[in-house]
């Protein structure tokens, strides 16, 4: 796929998150990142949303702001052609760089749970790599 075509700009996802942040108080909570994925049509349960939501949050404060979900939803566009993994992974490689370094994936092991993920040789996969990881956890 065409790396352009699926770039949005500021206006686009801003009126996305205005859709998604339904009381209208400039912030996405958790049931309106749910809300607004199941109406877009992803089809996973809630439990992956949450991982999702939280691997998003990046400042761990419990909602996403403007930039958070901006930067979510960029990955979102870009990776959606995947499974939900592939979008985990997406959202996991913060720096976009496609390969998953050594603190993104400390991040990654506390959302996600550390007993599964600690076991792993971490070596900077790539994102692709980690993915398949994330797939035989679950
Ligand atoms: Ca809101
Ligand atoms: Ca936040």
């Amino acid at each position: 796929m065409g790396a352009n075509g699926a770039i949005l700009d500021q206006s686009q996802l801003t009126h996305i998150f205005r859709v998604f942040d339904q009381n209208d108080d400039g912030q996405i909570s958790l049931a309106e990142f749910q809300t607004g994925l199941t109406d877009g049509g992803i089809n996973v349960d809630a439990e992956k949303l949450q991982l999702l939501f939280k691997l998003s949050d990046t400042d761990s404060n419990g909602i996403l702001d403007k930039g958070e979900f901006f930067k979510f939803f960029m990955n979102y566009t870009l990776c959606q052609t995947g499974d939900i993994w592939d979008l985990v992974a997406c959202v996991i490689d913060l720096n976009g760089d496609n390969k998953i370094q050594e603190k993104e994936y400390k991040r990654a092991a506390s959302i996600i749970g550390a007993e599964g993920l600690s076991k792993l040789q971490f070596n900077k996969m790539t994102r692709e790599q980690f993915a398949a990881v994330l797939r035989t956890l679950k």
